[in-house]
């Protein structure tokens, strides 16, 4: 009998245990889960701020009076913060004719130290859009330039 009542008790404190050990790891568990969750927020909120990379700027400089069948240049300037970026994985050059379907794809030249260069020859006067769709560094950029042609 009372080999039975130890044995019962032993029984019993192992299974108090158990069920202690289980709840201490269910709250440990929780308490990871909660920790990683706020560490991977911590985390992504650093790499929003560590891997946020300075704006592209693209500014282009623009034949000044372009004519009809001249051949003219357009120059993209690529820039990080004050950075020239020469290592642009693609400058192209749409140009269209304002109010028309007519449009143009021109690739472009890198000028060391001074950006990326199209030349273009112009066939009917008008109002035209130049978009210099620049992708470098993992953004692009397409600012939209107007531009006049004359005969
Ligand atoms: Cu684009």
């Amino acid at each position: 009998m009372l080999v039975i009542l130890l044995k019962k008790r032993g029984f019993i404190v192992k299974k108090l245990g158990s069920i202690l050990i289980a709840l201490f790891s269910i709250m440990l568990l929780a308490a990871c889960g909660d920790d990683s969750a706020t560490n991977k927020e911590k985390n992504s909120n650093m790499d929003m701020n560590m891997d946020m990379p300075a704006t592209l700027t693209v500014d282009v400089q623009m034949p000044s009076d372009p004519k009809v069948n001249e051949e003219v240049s357009f120059l993209a300037v690529v820039k990080q913060e004050e950075e020239l970026v020469e290592d642009a994985d693609e400058v192209m050059f749409e140009i269209r004719l304002k109010g028309s379907d007519q449009k143009e794809m021109i690739e472009s030249e890198l000028v060391k130290g001074e950006g990326y260069e199209a030349t273009y020859t112009f066939t009917k006067a008008g109002e035209y859009e130049i978009i210099p769709h620049t992708t470098a560094r993992n953004q692009h950029v397409m600012p939209t330039l107007e531009i006049t042609v004359s005969e």
